[in-house]
């Protein structure tokens, strides 16, 4: 298989954490293409796209000197390498926080404790930025992996990690201290290559498709019924992006109103709907959704 040069590129995890849900994403989103086993590329079928498989550490990077018009890579990644890249969305999966964290047994109180010590960390730039502002002077030791044990086999006194569900920490006797990022896949761009006349539209088609999905995972799309009377109250609760659909019902008291919620207030909606007289409410995940 050869690579065509006139395709937009894309470049995604080669296998990680990453890897599944961004093929996941990106199939979703109606692009059609194999992605399996050792491939370093692959063509989309339906679509002027390939799609580049790559270490993580390596993406921005590839983005930024425009090898790549496209990547997916985590917050983490592009911070620590200060790549020059156009973040264009956030992708709601790879979620996890950068976060110093200290020996539990220590019962740390605060930031100054860290003062004068060694702090172990695969991520240098962003802790060195985040001592320099905060003005605590601490040492930093670059390891490339299980930052975890370096409490354990005193090459550190804290660290500083990826953190998701805690559990790492917990088995290691550690605890976090203060959180210094938030952290989330995101779609990243060229740019220069994204301004390119050549690109622009095909890009444009490219996002289009990407947050067709990810505004549908965003919201819910909600049916209930409700005496007519009840209407101005629904419409009160309802955050929809327009006026709700109202649609009357065989019994001429009724009605049944149709909408959009988002996912972040939806049981908060569904209380107040219930509370304002709708009833038989059923919900229902959106395929796709342009705005
Ligand atoms: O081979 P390659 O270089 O491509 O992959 P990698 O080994 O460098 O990265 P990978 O696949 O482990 O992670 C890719 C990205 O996933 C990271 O850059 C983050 O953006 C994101 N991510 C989300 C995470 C985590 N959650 C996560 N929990 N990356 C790593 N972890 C590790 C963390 O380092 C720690 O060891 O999981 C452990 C903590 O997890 P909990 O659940 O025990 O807290
Ligand atoms: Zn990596």
């Amino acid at each position: 298989m050869k690579l065509n040069e006139n395709n937009l590129k894309i470049a995604i995890q080669k296998s990680g954490r990453l890897t599944e849900p961004t093929i996941e994403l990106l199939q979703r989103s109606g692009f059609e293409f194999e992605a399996y086993g050792r491939q370093l590329f692959a063509t989309c079928r339906n679509f002027p796209l390939e799609f580049l498989f790559l270490r993580d550490d390596d993406i921005p990077e590839y983005v930024q000197d425009g090898v790549c018009a496209l990547g997916i890579v985590g917050s983490n990644v592009i911070e620590e390498k200060g790549a020059q890249v156009k973040r264009l969305e956030r992708l709601g999966f790879g979620k996890c926080r950068l976060s110093l964290a200290v020996p539990v047994a220590e019962k740390v109180k605060d930031l100054t404790w860290l003062k004068g010590k060694m702090i172990a960390t695969t991520y240098p730039k962003i802790l060195r930025r985040f001592l320099e502002e905060t003005g605590i002077s601490a040492s930093i030791l670059e390891v490339n992996g299980s930052v975890e044990i370096a409490p354990t086999l005193a090459m550190a006194e804290a660290i500083c990690d990826l953190v998701s569900t805690g559990t790492t920490l917990r088995m290691n006797g550690l605890c976090v201290l203060e959180t210094i990022m938030e952290s989330e896949a995101e779609l990243i761009g060229c740019p220069s290559l994204l301004n390119e006349s050549k690109n622009k539209l095909i890009v444009e088609r490219f996002l289009m498709r990407i947050r067709g999905v990810l505004v549908a995972r965003r919201n819910k799309y909600v049916m209930m019924n409700a005496p007519a009377t009840a209407l101005d109250d629904i419409r009160a609760v309802l955050p929809g992006l327009k006026s709700p659909t109202v649609v009357p019902l065989a019994d001429s008291d009724m009605i049944a109103v149709h909408s959009v919620v988002p996912e972040d207030r939806f049981w908060e909606v569904i209380e107040r709907l219930k509370q304002v007289g709708a009833s038989g409410i059923l919900v229902l995940p959106i395929e796709k959704m342009i705005l």
